[in-house]
């Protein structure tokens, strides 16, 4: 798999932990990251788009879309162009809708699906892949609802937060964690308005759980 694409709406209600989790677990396997804000064609599509842009513009290309207007969907094709590409998000943010809109009716869906069962332990888990003309693979779900990160140190955390970089090295304390430090730099730049609130919020909610998880590591 080379790429992710998120996928998201304004309904059902966005779940930015699992954005953040998503874009980690991504960074960590070496996948690139494609965040779509879909359902454009709806209310409260602007407004999740601006929350997106301002907590992800520097950790993933984004794009606004609709499954039911086409909008962006080019955009997208020529993103994913050759790829082997994921969908994952909440359920009913539009993934299958996606597929079926790229396919061109439901009718193809059926004709051109590849299905390969998944022969791990769970047997009742479908990933369904289409692969285009062009070459571009598409994986309807990898199945990362509730996504739980891989177990690390909890100091690595920040090196996936690319809006941290620009403070990096400004913190008082080497090897700082941005969280019960004094005079560091990202908390600043928080509240400078410099990094998104609502994320370095995130950031330190996963921080936590990733930190309790550690030290229970050889319980
Ligand atoms: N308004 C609107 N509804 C959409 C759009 N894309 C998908 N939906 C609807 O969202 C619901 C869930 O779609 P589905 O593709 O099953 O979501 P999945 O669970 O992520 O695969 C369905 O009722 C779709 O018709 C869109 O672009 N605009
Ligand atoms: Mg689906
Ligand atoms: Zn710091």
């Amino acid at each position: 798999m080379e790429c992710i694409v998120i996928v998201l709406a304004p309904l059902p209600k966005p779940d930015m932990m699992l954005v953040d989790k998503l874009i980690i677990g991504a960074a960590e396997n070496g996948i690139v990251p494609i965040i779509c804000v879909n359902k454009a064609d709806m209310e409260g599509a602007d407004k999740v788009a601006e929350e997106v842009a301002s907590d992800y513009k520097d950790e993933a290309d984004i794009l606004v879309i609709s499954t039911q207007t086409n909008q962006g969907i080019p955009e997208l094709m020529d993103k994913i162009k050759g790829k082997y590409v994921c969908l994952a998000g909440q359920s009913a943010v539009g993934k299958s809708s996606l597929i079926n809109c790229i396919l061109g009716s439901d009718k193809q869906l059926t004709g051109d699906l590849s299905k390969k069962g998944d022969r791990g332990k769970n047997t009742t888990r479908h990933i369904e892949i289409i692969t285009l003309a062009d070459g571009t693979k598409i994986a309807d779900t990898c199945g990362f609802n509730k996504l739980e990160l891989p177990l690390f140190e909890p100091s690595r955390l920040s090196t996936y937060y690319a809006e941290f970089d620009e403070c990096a090295g400004k913190c008082k304390f080497r090897g700082c964690n941005h969280y019960k430090e004094s005079d560091c730099a990202v908390k600043r730049a928080v509240e400078e308005g410099k990094i998104a609130k609502s994320r370095y919020d995130r950031y330190i909610a996963l921080f936590s759980h990733i930190e309790s998880r550690w030290n229970r590591r050889y319980d």
